[in-house]
């Protein structure tokens, strides 16, 4: 097995998704910070690795992997030697995969990017009340995807859960859950929480991003 290093830091949930899924699976890595408030991820050394200049990004053994979609499938499917957390299954996948699209375009980029780039990229303080409700109609698909079953896609905890938990809790600040409009998501929650090294992992840098959001906003509009 090659080396394994993980660039990112500790609020961005993609990243987060990434450490949830390399933990899952039991594997060693270096972690490697870039601190994105610091501009790091447009040195000419990280921009030669990953044009895009985002983070997470995994090395293994040199080849670089950018996008925590990409990244977390790609860990799965070379280092796990069952298939439950990213089934081979053709249905069982696209299932899987449908909650990921979810999770990069809905959640990460519809909810989170939206209301963080103008706060911390343009010194905004102000967040408009339509981009909480996006996150709330965000929820109602989830608690939909969920309907009866422990996890997003069936019985079995997969990738898509740990990419969504990493959103879903990261907003727990800005659009709180409401038990009675979204019993199943909110008990999806308190699942997710009982994993092993949950805060590790995923909890302590959603509270930072919490944190994060409410020093920097003034008000809802
Ligand atoms: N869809 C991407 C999103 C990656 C992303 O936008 N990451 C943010 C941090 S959470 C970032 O790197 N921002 C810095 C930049 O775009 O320059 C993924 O899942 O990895």
């Amino acid at each position: 097995m090659g080396k394994l290093v993980l660039y990112g830091l500790e609020p961005s949930p993609p990243v987060r998704a990434c450490k949830l899924t390399l933990h899952a699976l039991g594997l060693q890595y270096e972690y490697k910070l870039i601190n994105l408030l610091a501009g790091e991820q447009r040195s000419k050394e990280y921009l030669a690795k990953n044009p895009q200049h985002t983070v997470p990004m995994l090395e293994d053994d040199g080849n670089c992997i950018w996008d925590s979609h990409a990244i977390i499938a790609y860990l799965v499917r070379k280092y796990c030697k069952h298939d439950e957390l990213y089934p081979r299954e053709y249905y069982k996948r696209a299932v899987v995969d449908q909650r990921l699209h979810f999770e990069s375009g809905v959640l990460f980029q519809g909810c989170i990017r939206n209301i963080a780039e103008p706060l911390f990229y343009r010194n905004e303080t102000e967040v408009p009340r339509s981009r909480i409700d996006a996150i709330y109609a965000a929820y109602d698909f989830l608690e939909a995807f969920l309907g009866t079953q422990n996890y997003l896609c069936g019985p079995k905890l997969t990738v898509a859960d740990f990419s969504v938990v990493s959103s879903v809790s990261s907003l727990q600040g800005l659009a709180p859950l409401e038990q009675a409009r979204h019993p199943q998501l909110s008990a999806w929650l308190e699942r997710m929480e009982q994993l092993p090294d949950y805060a590790a992992n995923n909890g302590n840098g959603a509270q930072m991003l919490i944190d994060m959001f409410s020093a920097k906003i003034t008000k809802i509009v």
